[in-house]
């Protein structure tokens, strides 16, 4: 096991491949200041270069998941005039956030523990599977205090759960609970809070010993199936089978097919 130091994350890479990443800023729920959101883009970096890293898997810290922006490193005065410039703050920290979640090619777990509201819902939304403990909730926060939902909740959202249960969710800024969320299709899992982790670590190590690759290109296939016609879709679906047809682990996924044993994929 390797552990790395950060000020707002607890970072470990277990010897299963599985990177754990633990949101810790408890007593704010997690909210995103500048150093946690720093310090995330720069671990999703590291978990894409490090051939050891096969899955990530992302929590928060205490009672939250996380509660999106910090607010309070926004606070105003009566009359101050000076206004923050978010579209800056969003191009620097989220959106290398989710655009490194959604592109990164291994697959990445999240277990919603708590809240997981504004930015933090979005956060939730861009990992590839979630599970949520009972505890959770998701709240389109965004509204309340007048801004556009962003860090790609307009996007992830309508996909997920259809775009009117999205508008009526960003729209109202209603918090929903870990069971409507499971039957909206938000979330992949619902489970007892004690359960949580170790079932989102036996789950996030399946997907470590799984063909890496292979993940990775399908992440890749449905990035682009989302945003592009079928024809040129399934041209580019052709692409990627080729390249996944080349690699070690489906070699063997067919040998222990024929051969009538397990696979041992080795990510390569
Ligand atoms: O600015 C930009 O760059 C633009 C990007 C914006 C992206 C966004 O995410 S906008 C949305 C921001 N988030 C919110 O609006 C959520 C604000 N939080 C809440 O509404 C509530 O805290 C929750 C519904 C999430 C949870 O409520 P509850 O009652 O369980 O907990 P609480 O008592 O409100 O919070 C516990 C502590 O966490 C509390 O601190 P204290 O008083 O004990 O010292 C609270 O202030 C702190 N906390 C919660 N959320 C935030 C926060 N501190 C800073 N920022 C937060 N977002």
């Amino acid at each position: 096991m390797t552990a790395m130091t950060y000020e707002t994350l607890l970072v470990e890479l277990k010897a299963s491949g599985v990177l754990q990443v633990l949101l810790n800023r408890p007593d704010k729920l997690n909210a995103f200041n500048d150093t946690l959101s720093f310090e995330l883009i720069d671990v999703l970096k590291q978990a894409e270069k490090n051939p050891e890293v096969r899955c990530v898997l992302l929590t928060g810290a205490g009672r939250g998941f996380c509660a999106g922006q910090d607010l309070q490193s926004r606070s105003f005065s009566q009359n101050d005039s000076e206004r923050p410039h978010l579209g800056e703050s969003i191009r620097n920290r989220y959106m290398p956030i989710i655009l490194k979640l959604r592109t990164l090619e291994k697959p990445v777990v999240c277990a919603v523990n708590g809240v997981a509201a504004g930015a933090g819902a979005s956060l939730a939304l861009a990992c590839d599977y979630r599970l949520a403990s009972e505890h959770a909730s998701f709240i389109q926060s965004f509204i309340k205090v007048g801004l556009v939902p962003d860090s790609g909740a307009c996007s992830l959202l309508p996909r997920l759960v259809g775009l009117g249960r999205a508008m009526d969710l960003m729209m109202t800024g209603r918090k929903v609970s870990a069971q409507e969320a499971l039957d909206m299709g938000m979330i992949n899992q619902l489970l007892p809070s004690e359960e949580l982790m170790e079932k989102a670590m036996a789950f996030s190590q399946e997907l470590a010993s799984g063909p890496t690759k292979a993940y990775g290109l399908l992440k890749r296939a449905v990035n682009k199936a989302m945003d592009t016609d079928l024809a040129s879709y399934l041209s580019y679906e052709a692409d990627l089978q080729e390249i996944a047809g080349r690699t070690d682990d489906f070699k063997e996924g067919v040998m222990a097919f024929v051969e009538k044993r397990t696979p041992v994929f080795q990510g390569q």
